[in-house]
């Protein structure tokens, strides 16, 4: 199995995070990805597939902004990573404003994603290594391709940021899939965190299908979006399935959750799977509340290969660092990594 890695994606490095009411350490951390290369062998650089695909996904103006943010930052006099500290509540009025705290706010909507000097650099790469993992599925469809991505991108939507993600690497290659003929297209999403970028951009498309196994939002961020209830709008009603679980879910309780999502993936009659993977579903992850074990990837991975789809895998989220390479290991070694 190929698999894609792009150093520049480490440029991003923020200092800290606001989390549970104080500052800690960014747990979306460059050694996150550096310790899963380390555990899964060698990987090739991404290819730069331009801003078109980008494009078609996100808002012009937004793009925009990601590139100029922390420039402006820095021009208004402010230090370190750039913070937005008020956001537009919902339903106030689109203002077009310029001042950059009015701006963060307005393409944000949280404090956990503090913008640097390289954030556009690492984001735009992380993208550009998804859609080269999609090309080497292209080349020869029988195979999977594994996207080491970060900073990850499932909750960023077409005009916002936000947990950790700047551009919806899934929806870019999900949509840049479709665009070449290889659909019907599906997007399963198995971070711990439900992915409500994701679900945003799609939500009414009548032929993309998006599916998410994720921690019950009731309890667990990013609380306003991944209900059960959620299940599309408009035309795309239906094309979104979102199935919620208790924190403390061990293999035992995901596993019939896996086989729902794959019920639905099947009835959609997808020729192309984008998996959203997130390893933060592991017991011991530091910000997440679920129990699966190391040999569960594997598991995991094993079953997502028995769907026989040509599969795209995104990594996603991941923080106990110290076990997270041997986690994303064992999961590609399910999927098949020696074919
Ligand atoms: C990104 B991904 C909780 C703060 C929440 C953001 C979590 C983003 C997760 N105290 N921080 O889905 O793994
Ligand atoms: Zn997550």
């Amino acid at each position: 199995m190929i698999r894609v890695f792009d150093p520049r994606q480490l440029a991003h490095a923020p200092l800290r995070e606001l989390h549970n009411g104080g500052w800690t350490a960014y747990h979306e951390s460059p050694d996150r990805a550096e310790t899963i290369l380390a555990a899964i062998g060698p990987a090739i650089p991404a290819r730069d597939g331009g801003m078109a695909p980008i494009a078609a996904v996100h808002d012009a103006a937004y793009l925009e902004f990601l590139q100029v943010a922390h420039r402006d930052w820095v021009a208004t006099g402010r230090e370190g990573d750039a913070f937005a500290y008020t956001w537009p509540v919902v339903r106030r009025r689109d203002l077009d404003l310029m001042r950059i705290d009015a701006r963060l706010g307005r393409y944000s909507y949280d404090a956990a994603t503090p913008i640097t000097a390289h954030s556009w650099t690492a984001a735009y790469w992380s993208a550009q290594t998804a859609l080269t993992a999609l090309d080497e599925v292209v080349r020869n469809p029988s195979s999977a391709a594994f996207a080491l991505c970060r900073p990850p991108g499932h909750h960023a939507g077409r005009d916002y940021l936000g947990g950790y993600c700047f551009l919806n690497n899934a929806a870019i290659v999900a949509a840049e899939a479709r665009r070449q003929g290889l659909g019907p297209v599906a997007i399963l999403d198995v971070d711990y965190h439900h992915g409500n970028g994701t679900q945003d951009i799609f939500y009414e498309d009548p032929d993309m299908l998006f599916v998410s196994i994720h921690a019950d939002p009731s309890t667990d961020y990013p609380f306003y979006w991944g209900h059960a209830d959620e299940r599309g709008a408009g035309a795309g009603l239906g094309t979104t399935l979102n199935l919620p679980l208790p924190r403390g879910t061990d293999w035992a309780a995901y596993a019939p959750a896996l086989d729902q999502a794959f019920e639905a993936i099947e009835a959609h009659g997808t020729r192309l799977l984008v998996l959203s993977f997130g390893a933060d579903t592991f017991g011991g992850d530091p910000i997440s509340h679920f129990a699966l074990e190391r040999e569960d990837f594997r598991r995991l991975g094993q079953r997502v290969a028995s769907l026989n789809v040509a599969t795209v895998t995104i990594m996603e989220g991941g923080y106990a660092t110290s076990e997270l390479g041997s986690n994303v290991a064992m999961f590609l070694t399910g999927l098949g990594a020696d074919t």
